[in-house]
């Protein structure tokens, strides 16, 4: 039998009580002072430093920063044609045996075009001649096959590029627009799901009106391999711009170049808040189809949002499926005022 030293136990009780107690008197001292609340979709209160949320980039891992990626273009090695059209050269290589912490604790075997999922986007201007010069280290085989207009076997579906293999793409830039690329192997499903696509922007020849231009690609990941998706994102990592804001300024356009290229789910969406858009299916149309706070886009379906936000403070933007939005896909659009804007 255990005999229990009921003074030690009484001593104990009281020290635990004591201990308990500081945290109503001076909860400062005991909460991290980092720490930030957030206010999820359902109402579930969540407080975080935002940081430890990330994933932690371990070295052997692909590494991505969605922040970087929001805002990159690629405009390819540029020349002049004896023509005068622009030539735009691309080197494009697809890997199929990397790592990728796409939530905390969770690796996945991404297959990457120029090592990152999405792939790089790619800008033109209408009439441009872009020159891709594909290359295929991984085991697989692989394709790129890019949505416009261009020549049959130029298309990326029967030139099969075996493993070590290599292909150019050459075709002219059009129509003006935004355009998924995507790997086109069977089984299309595997290969789009597990990261082997990319933006393809075609820019009309006058341009458009300047703006703070950015692009989203709605992605998931099948992390169990059951054909459902268990994490949803903007731009690959969940809740990414929820810890880390976007910020944009008031009466500032913001363009979104928005590209839903979730598998397994036929739909997927996207909801703003505190604002309405200007929405131009596909961005092949220099006038608005529609004026909205909610699109609905099927697999590879996309479009151009235009924007302006008039008061400043923290919205959100998400799927209004909310489940993608409970898995990953929410951000928030920091809005500053022009002034107070750092540049
Ligand atoms: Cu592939």
């Amino acid at each position: 039998m255990i005999k229990f030293n009921s003074k030690l136990m009484l001593t104990v009780i009281v020290a635990a009580v004591f201990v308990a107690l500081l945290y109503f008197v001076f909860p400062e001292m005991i909460e991290a002072q980092t720490e930030e609340t957030f206010v999820t979709h359902s109402g579930a209160v969540i407080k975080t430093t935002g940081d430890i949320l990330d994933p932690v980039y371990l070295p052997q891992t692909v590494e991505f920063d969605p922040q970087k990626y929001l805002r990159e273009f690629s405009y390819g090695r540029v020349s002049t044609l004896d023509d005068g059209r622009t030539l735009r050269e691309f080197t494009i290589i697809a890997e199929d045996d990397k790592v990728m912490e796409i939530s905390p604790g969770v690796f996945y075997n991404v297959w990457i075009f120029n090592g990152t999922v999405p792939g790089p986007t790619i800008r033109a201007t209408e009439g441009d001649v872009v020159r891709v010069n594909f290359i295929n280290k991984g085991s697989k085989s692989h394709t790129m096959h890019f949505h416009g207009i261009h020549q049959a076997e130029m298309d990326g579906v029967f030139e099969i590029v075996g493993s070590g293999g290599r292909f150019t793409y050459e075709f002219e830039a059009g129509p003006v627009g935004v355009h998924p690329y995507h790997c086109h192997m069977m089984p299309l499903e595997e290969h789009i799901s597990h990261g082997l696509y990319g933006v393809y922007i075609v820019d009309p020849k006058e341009g458009r009106p300047p703006a703070d231009e950015m692009v989203m690609v709605l992605n998931g990941f099948d992390t169990d391999f059951d054909t459902e998706n268990n994490f949803y994102a903007a731009n690959t990592i969940p809740f990414y711009y929820q810890h880390h804001p976007i910020q944009i300024k008031t009466n500032q356009l913001i363009r979104v170049y928005v590209v839903n290229m979730v598998e397994f789910d036929p739909i997927n969406n996207l909801h703003l808040h505190g604002n309405l858009y200007n929405y131009y299916p596909t961005g092949t149309d220099t006038v608005p189809s529609t004026f909205t706070d909610m699109i609905t886009l099927s697999q590879t379906e996309r479009g151009i949002m235009e924007f302006e936000y008039k008061y400043p403070g923290k919205y959100l933007f998400h799927a209004h499926k909310v489940e993608f939005s409970e898995k990953g896909w929410v951000g928030i659009f920091l809005v500053k005022d022009s002034d107070e804007m750092m540049e």
